[in-house]
């Protein structure tokens, strides 16, 4: 490691203390000796000594190297949904790393290789456990909280703090209160002592992360208290070891009856939010999926994010590919985070402007597990890599990180970085155009969210329909229907509220539209949908050729575990094709003009 000097480390570079520099940042500066790494801080020191190898590894020399560079937010985290069982909750890349058979078990090199990798990207605080908390996990804080503090060692020398998952009814399912009542002086009580022991075993803690009133999850809505009320109580008994609570917005109705059109799950986190602006304690972090929805392909950003001026946020992506190709399809996040962190919030700032500002931490849930490679698809590695990147410095492009991951991961051979980056950029519109079109979203399989299933979740509980019918798709979220849009900024509501302003490829998220409804390209909305699905499957066969091209220039495993995975994600383009065009042809009884495959 850097700080011992040890096996990282290259000859010739020298460390130095400059206290004028903020917490975590770093200065390169590279001469023919060698390069000088100041820093205020350790930490500095390591991302130093980490931009520094990388520099190197992508062929810059140590005289050329001149770099100031501090991080646009102090904390970058990455959530595990990983349960004690051992299984990932949606997770494709083998089992846990931390958890086996109900216990903490890992093996030591290869933790103390993941700390060191999730480090060299820019991580800096880590949660193992699940937020759906089971009564096995909730125990972490019990006691199964030795075995977790002798796992949170391995992290520290790399400068990542432990986050925990905790279940809200702990009182109840730990203590045998009768209630988790957050205003219940012994709960309150309870929840002190508590963070006393965790804190003795882990005193650098960062937190707790709760999911709360989310999808039969336990909260203070069930006691008449609200949200601010229950991560209050955490939060003041973290508050004497500066820890903080990372509460999750994602509270919804998950048990909507589909006949109710008034009930419109993309507004439920602002409604439950917004309103409480001002009343969480200063160490609260709400934590805010990017959008209303979840994870979805193409959602616009969520109305919560930086509409809370007194209140801390954390911005929640997800790594881990559930909606986006569950590490079969090739899918580099990097291009949709791009676009999340462009997006406007008004006339005058972006979503990128947000971050060190309103939102002041970043989250993700990771990729990762058991698997040799780490994530399963080789090629997922860059989603990890770019979150980790993009979380350290928002302003990066998705071009300039995905052609570093190439360079670090197979080298700086033009003839290999420059086809894959560029397949790579395409991944994910070639995804969107052969799944659900214009923002509709949900059309996959349900529970497992792999696949097509155009009305999978058209009369399900979970709130998610796109009622169409013969003439028309889509729901009206403008003043007209549900209502939605008024939760933006003027500049956005008025934007999306008009189907000619409205980013078309948002254009099904906001509106119901007839099929014969005329794109700017002058196709109709239902020839659009035809010709991005056969065009989605063809890409994927461009994939294939493209890649079986640079087998010369590839690791043999990683080109045949590649190969693979592309044959897979064909079928599954060529399902989604089918299946998606037979239902809407089904639908509207309007042919293709192209006169194509379609099944009657
Ligand atoms: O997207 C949904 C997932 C659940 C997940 C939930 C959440 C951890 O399907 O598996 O539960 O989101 O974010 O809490």
């Amino acid at each position: 490691m850097w700080l011992q000097g040890g096996d990282d480390c290259p000859p010739g570079v020298r460390f130095e203390t400059d206290p004028s520099l903020p917490p975590e940042a770093f200065r390169l500066t590279g001469g023919k000796g060698g390069c000088l790494i100041e820093s205020a801080d350790e930490a500095g020191r390591m991302y130093g000594g980490y931009a520094l190898l990388a520099k190197l590894a992508l062929g810059g020399t140590p005289e050329t190297i001149s770099m100031t560079n501090a991080p646009a937010v102090s904390e970058r985290i990455l959530n595990h949904w990983d349960n004690l069982t051992g299984d990932v909750e949606r997770g494709y890349s083998g089992k846990s790393l931390f958890f086996k058979n109900g216990e903490v078990s890992y093996d030591p090199q290869r933790m103390k290789d993941y700390a060191r990798l999730l480090a060299s990207v820019g991580i800096n605080r880590v949660c193992f456990n699940n937020v759906n908390v089971t009564p096995l996990a909730a125990r972490l804080i019990t006691d199964k909280l030795g075995d977790l503090a002798q796992l949170a060692a391995i992290f520290r020398p790399f400068h990542i703090k432990t986050i925990i998952a905790v279940d809200f009814s702990s009182p109840i399912l730990l203590g045998g209160l009768s209630t988790a009542d957050p205003l219940d002086g012994g709960v309150a009580a309870w929840w002190a002592k508590a963070a006393e022991t965790v804190y003795k075993a882990i005193p650098d803690l960062a937190g707790f992360l709760v999911k709360a009133d989310s999808e039969f999850r336990d909260g203070p809505a069930a006691m008449g208290r609200t949200q601010a009320d229950g991560a209050n109580v955490i939060a003041r008994a973290l508050k004497p070891y500066g820890g903080k609570v990372y509460w999750r917005c994602f509270v919804y109705n998950c048990e909507q009856d589909w006949r109710d059109t008034k009930t419109d799950r993309p507004k439920a986190a602002y409604d439950h939010f917004f309103p409480l602006d001002g009343s969480f304690d200063n160490n609260v972090i709400l934590q805010v999926k990017h959008g209303p929805s979840d994870f979805q392909v193409r959602e616009p950003n969520s109305p919560l994010l930086g509409a809370m001026k007194d209140t801390a946020q954390a911005m929640e992506l997800q790594v881990t590919q559930e909606y986006t190709g569950q590490q079969i399809d090739l899918y580099a996040l990097a291009v949709q985070w791009e676009e999340i962190l462009s997006a406007p919030v008004s006339d005058t700032r972006s979503t990128r402007g947000l971050v060190g500002q309103e939102i002041q931490a970043v989250a993700a849930v990771a990729n990762t597990g058991d698997d040799a490679n780490w994530t399963g698809h080789t090629l997922a590695q860059a989603n990890l890599y770019a979150f980790g990147r993009l979380a350290w410095d928002p302003s990066l492009t998705a071009r300039e990180i995905l052609s570093d991951w190439i360079g670090l991961t197979f080298g700086t051979n033009p003839a290999l970085r420059e086809p894959l980056l560029n397949m790579m950029l395409d991944s994910r519109g070639v995804y969107e155009k052969y799944n659900a079109p214009l923002g509709l979203c949900w059309m996959v399989n349900i529970n497992h969210h792999y696949g097509p299933s155009p009305e999978g979740y058209e009369f399900s509980k979970w709130g998610t329909y796109h009622r169409a019918d013969a003439k028309a798709i889509g729901v009206d979220r403008t003043d007209n229907g549900t209502g939605y849009t008024s939760q933006y900024h003027p500049y956005l509501r008025a934007l999306y509220s008009n189907p000619d302003t409205c980013p078309e490829e948002l254009l099904l998220y906001f509106h119901r539209l007839p099929y014969t409804y005329t794109l700017k390209s002058g196709k109709t909305l239902l020839q659009h949908i035809y010709d991005t699905h056969f065009e989605g499957a063809e890409d994927v066969e461009g994939f294939i050729e493209t890649w079986d091209g640079l087998q010369p220039l590839l690791p043999e495993s990683a080109y045949y575990s590649v190969a693979a995975r592309l044959k897979r994600q064909l079928v599954n383009a060529r399902e989604w094709r089918d299946v998606i065009n037979t239902y809407f042809y089904r639908k509207s009884g309007i042919p293709d003009r192209q006169g194509r495959k379609i099944y009657p």
